[in-house]
């Protein structure tokens, strides 16, 4: 009795009916995170759909805050998917489940990547060297092409330029443009990113993956770049132990052989496995799969609205003169650069769903009763979405960050949702803050954009764990010589 009156009184979530076999699969088409907006509007920010035989608890809106933080412990798991086994060898510190372990690699990695961007006003000016260094070589090879062909596609060479910089800051290494073995690593966001995304058919019906049909082929692209990719890392890892000295630390690898071999030895909860490639692979592949993607949505949102692009240039030119560059020093006076940001990072959500988590005990979330190891789905794009948290929230306008006096709004740019919340919010997330301004009030600063008038750009997206806009094809001018540039 007892048991059917908690029952009755907390029943889990309501959601739309599901079909036998396939569940809500069908449902989820090409933009999971609107369908499950549209969802939300029907049943309230916590639902339930199935996926295959699997439940999925969906959250949107306010329910978000309070698994996340206020429920922290018990939503910070996450589910046992057939792709997650293949990233990092199964070693994913951002894929992998919450163990005591985790805890400590987690904080070890927090404070590595701090270590090598934003901890300190040495590090940062190594840092911002990098940006400047990989800018200045992309804005080149733009007004190059530009010269060369006109109108170009900067999709590809933006990948190239996002993850020189992390290479240099992991590996102490940058590789040029040309190098097809390089690219060849870090040329298949798009098949990893459809891979890993939340709704992924391949993770709620494994068995696709045993029989040819489209999706064991995407299955079997994903397998392969993870392998490529943990390969280049594991050596990467091997050369510097090699040449390793205690006394010089090189770059963010040997910071990590040192502290996970530290950590290792003190606290002989690591199983004897190295978990330096792992965890160096998940920071190189996380930073440029995404700050490519986003840098190819600020490049076309600066060729959608010119005018805004025009008011980026001003706000540069009121603030840094052309006997310099932009420095990060520069921000707190550059309010339009950092609001445009946050613009970009609300309009696209282009990490619309966070990482799928799961249930860790059985718990509940308003009101709703939720076992434990249930897929929990994070609709970040319903938070940035919200017309009660937003004006005219399918409006792309950066002044909706900036008081009539033109200052930031912190709150609000607080209120932007996209490296998550809680125990897996990204670790990330200064160093991309960083390297964004740098690149947009750079670019700003040095050159002018423009799109092809036969061909103007659409705002679509291809769905995945980041949303990719569609191909698009600019012409890069430089506002002034490029000697500043190099100086
Ligand atoms: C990769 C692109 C990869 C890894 C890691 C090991 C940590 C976008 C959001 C989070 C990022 C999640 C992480 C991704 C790890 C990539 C990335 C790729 C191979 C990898 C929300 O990144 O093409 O291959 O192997």
């Amino acid at each position: 009795w007892r048991w059917l009156q908690r029952q009755r009184s907390n029943p889990g979530p309501p959601g739309p009916l599901a079909w036998p076999f396939v569940g809500n699969a069908p449902q989820l088409g090409h933009a999971p995170h609107l369908y499950f907006a549209r969802m939300a509007k029907k049943y309230g920010n916590v639902f339930q759909i199935k996926l295959g035989s699997r439940a999925v608890v969906v959250l949107n809106g306010d329910s978000i805050k309070q698994a996340l933080v206020k429920q922290g412990a018990e939503f910070a798991g996450r589910p046992d998917f057939t792709s997650f086994q293949y990233i990092g060898g199964g070693d994913s510190l951002a894929f992998g489940t919450n163990t005591d372990w985790w805890k400590m690699h987690r904080r070890v990695a927090q404070s590595t990547v701090r270590m090598f961007s934003t901890g300190n006003p040495q590090t940062k000016k190594a840092f911002e060297h990098h940006v400047l260094c990989e800018v200045r070589e992309l804005l080149q090879l733009f007004v190059e092409k530009t010269k060369a062909h006109q109108y170009f596609q900067p999709m590809t060479n933006l990948v190239v330029s996002t993850a020189n910089i992390m290479s240099a800051v992991c590996f102490g290494k940058r590789y040029s443009n040309e190098d097809q073995e390089f690219l060849q690593v870090v040329g298949r966001n798009d098949q990893f990113t459809k891979t890993v995304g939340a709704g992924s058919i391949v993770d709620v019906m494994p068995w696709l993956q045993y029989f040819p049909n489209p999706i064991k082929t995407i299955f079997d692209d994903f397998k392969s770049l993870n392998l490529e990719f943990n390969k280049f890392i594991r050596d990467k890892v091997v050369e510097h132990r090699k040449n390793f000295q205690s006394s010089v630390i090189r770059d963010m690898t040997d910071a990590f052989i040192v502290a996970m071999d530290h950590l290792r030895d003190k606290s002989g909860l690591a199983p004897r496995k190295d978990y330096v490639p792992p965890t160096v692979g998940d920071i190189f592949g996380a930073s440029q799969d995404t700050l490519s993607t986003a840098l190819q949505w600020i490049i076309l949102l600066l060729v959608k609205f010119p005018e805004m692009q025009v008011r980026l240039q001003r706000e540069v030119d009121k603030v840094v003169d052309r006997s310099r560059l932009p420095s990060i020093e520069d921000q707190s006076r550059l309010p339009y650069v950092t609001a445009f940001i946050y613009e970009v990072m609300r309009y696209t959500s282009f990490v619309p769903l966070t990482i799928p988590h799961s249930t860790t005990a059985d718990t509940s979330i308003m009101g709703y009763a939720v076992p434990k190891n249930t897929v929990v789905f994070v609709n970040q794009w319903s938070i940035n979405h919200d017309p009660a948290r937003w004006d005219h929230p399918e409006t792309f306008d950066p002044q909706r960050f900036l008081s009539p006096d033109g200052e930031l709004n912190k709150d609000l740019a607080g209120g932007v949702l996209i490296f998550s919340l809680g125990k897996r919010r990204c670790i990330g997330e200064e160093l991309s803050k960083l390297q964004l301004f740098l690149f947009t009030s750079l670019i700003a600063h040095q050159c002018h954009i423009t799109v092809d008038p036969a061909r103007p750009v659409k705002i679509a997206f291809n769905y995945g764990l980041t949303l990719k806009p569609h191909p698009y094809s600019i012409a890069v001018t430089l506002r002034e010589d490029m000697r500043l540039l190099n100086a």
